[in-house]
């Protein structure tokens, strides 16, 4: 069985030296998908043995999807570059998804001090709430990006959003299309290097997201 990371990036050259280390003892393969990078960030996933898919197009959710795409292995470990996310039970999610005792696990994230800024913590719990009442589901995080998950489920669903909304959108797809779908948790830390969110901005969109896929899925 194959196990590949996929790592979003986008000038992170502070936090993704540190994640790779981290993921390395427990998958085959790394791959970054880099967003025009101008700092070190590819020189650095390079010379730490990571593979690169260069994707020009801006957006959280186009990173994905085209690594989603061009990466084949059996189970896909998602996280982010900034070091944000603890490693630490990584192995024990990998072998439950290796022995098909789970198929989706999304890692909850339990902050730690000053990981997490008011107005993120707030919106994040807005937003569960949201896509809870929307869906008729109980999440406990919907914007966490650590992902553990056996590849052939991304076959049974479609992924449309290019930026920060594609977190929520695979969780609740996952969930409808009858996966067996589970929260774990992972240590939350404060990230390494500037964010690359805008709270508000990216907190509407997601919001506006939730309830355009809503309305879709009523009439479909
Ligand atoms: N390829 C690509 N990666 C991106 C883009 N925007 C963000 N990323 C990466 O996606 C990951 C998540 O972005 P973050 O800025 O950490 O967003 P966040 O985790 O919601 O916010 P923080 O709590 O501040 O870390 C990071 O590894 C970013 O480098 C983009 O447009 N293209
Ligand atoms: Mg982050």
């Amino acid at each position: 069985m194959t196990i590949a990371a996929l790592i979003p990036t986008k000038n992170e050259e502070e936090g993704i030296g540190k994640v790779i280390d981290d993921v390395k003892k427990y998958v085959d393969d790394i791959y970054i998908i880099d967003c025009s990078s101008t700092d070190k960030t590819q020189e650095i996933a390079k010379k730490k043995g990571a593979k690169i898919i260069l994707e020009s197009r801006k957006g959280y959710g186009r990173a994905y999807k085209t690594g989603f795409n061009k990466v084949k292995a059996d189970i896909i470990v998602t996280i982010d570059a900034d070091g944000s996310y603890s490693t630490k039970k990584l192995g024990y999610y990998i072998k439950l998804v290796k022995e098909n005792k789970e198929q989706f696990i999304s890692c909850n994230r339990i902050p730690k001090k000053n990981s997490m800024s008011f107005t993120h913590e707030i919106g994040n719990k807005m937003l569960t709430k949201l896509a809870n009442i929307l869906f008729w589901i109980d999440l406990k995080d919907s914007q966490t990006g650590m992902w553990i998950f056996d590849q052939s489920i991304l076959k049974k669903i479609v992924l449309e959003d290019d930026g920060m909304p594609l977190s929520e959108e695979i969780k609740i797809k996952v969930i409808k299309s009858g996966t067996k779908f589970v929260e774990f948790p992972v240590d939350y830390y404060p990230r390494l290097g500037e964010a690359k969110i805008n709270t508000i901005k990216d907190g509407a969109n997601v919001g506006w997201f939730l309830l355009k896929l809503r309305l879709k899925t009523l009439f479909n």
